[in-house]
């Protein structure tokens, strides 16, 4: 009887991808590690084929060197700027993740943002919560409308596009950019606008991120774009932390250069800036995008099957990296 292949889930999940991968794998399921540190994932990598990652596990070239067996990589998530995929390409090493599933649930978390920040929820609950609520005052947390707004869409993917479908419930004119324009169809459907990048700065009333992350966005929102934001606009991150200059951000918080932010992600996270905490018109939460436990399972289980199909010597459906099959050190199994 051929060996299963064997294979490392890193952190914690839901028993619905334990289960999955226990018909199809041999399994070392590490329950109970929120998070495993870069040395006892090399460790556990020994003799694997294939594994199950989180956002938060980092794949390097040295990584994948250190886990010889290694064949495929899944990643339970969307983004995968946390995995190398030019040293997956040059080791012959399939790279998968699960896009599509958590484009909604994204999208609804963006819109939470967009009003918690405009209409000073969190500062609002803080207030309640410290007693400080004596008597109704007239200009009391005032806030900026949401509806009617102008909303500036940067990265006009599948999340993007969850949002602006959002954005026609409050009547709000859409503005988007991407490196390339969306078809003539999906702008028609969305009553999307594309504008360069500084332009849509310039004119959104509120501007959300929903764009990948890659080194030629490192830090794309900085001064000179957020100067160009209106003293009363929205600023909404719910991509990546590494987009953003964050003492660029603080920075146009602190002095009112733009009204409020509304933050899911972060560049050191989990550390925070400690100058994002001292605001009290930003409205941050804890990279919690896609975190419902439906989405949750369903990114888990695609991601199982990724690997499932990988390693088997398919094609993943959400194969990151073809060139890799192509790739002299590929190992179909
Ligand atoms: C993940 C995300 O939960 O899919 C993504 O890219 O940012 C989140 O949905 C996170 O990366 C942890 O895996």
């Amino acid at each position: 009887m051929s060996q299963r292949p064997r294979i490392l889930i890193t952190c914690d999940t839901f028993p619905e991808i334990i289960d999955f991968a226990r018909e199809h794998f041999e399994v070392v399921d590490n329950q109970g590690q929120a998070q495993s540190t870069p040395a006892q994932l090399r460790e556990r990598l020994q003799g694997m084929d294939g594994v199950l990652v989180a956002g938060t596990d980092r794949i390097d070239a040295a990584l994948l060197d250190a886990s010889p067996t290694v064949r495929a990589v899944s990643i339970a998530a969307v983004g995968y700027n946390s995995i190398d995929i030019a040293a997956c390409n040059e080791r012959g090493i399939l790279a998968s993740n699960t896009p599509g599933i958590l484009d909604d649930t994204t999208a609804d978390l963006g819109f939470a943002l967009i009003l918690a920040a405009s209409r000073r929820i969190g500062e609002g609950e803080r207030y309640l919560r410290a007693g400080r609520w004596k008597r109704w005052e007239n200009d009391l947390l005032l806030g900026q409308d949401v509806h009617h707004r102008t909303l500036g869409i940067v990265g006009m993917g599948r999340i993007g596009q969850a949002l602006a479908r959002r954005a026609r419930g409050f009547d709000m004119p859409v503005v988007y950019h991407n490196r390339s324009r969306v078809d003539a169809a999906i702008e028609q459907a969305l009553d999307a606008r594309w504008l360069a990048i500084d332009e849509l700065f310039a004119t959104a009333d509120i501007v959300c991120l929903c764009l990948p992350y890659s080194q030629a966005v490192h830090h794309l929102v900085g001064a000179a774009l957020l100067a160009r934001m209106k003293p009363t606009a929205v600023f909404v991150n719910l991509a990546r932390g590494g987009i953003v200059d964050e003492d660029a951000l603080i920075h146009a918080l602190r002095h009112h250069a733009i009204a409020a932010a509304g933050l899911d992600v972060y560049e050191g996270e989990p550390a925070i800036n400690p100058g994002l905490l001292d605001l009290d018109n930003a409205v941050l939460v804890p990279h919690i995008g896609s975190a419902t436990r439906e989405t949750r399972v369903a990114m888990g289980l695609c991601a199982a099957r990724n690997l499932k199909v990988g390693l088997e010597g398919g094609v993943p459906p959400n194969l990151i990296n073809p060139q890799a099959m192509a790739h002299p050190a590929y190992r179909r199994g």
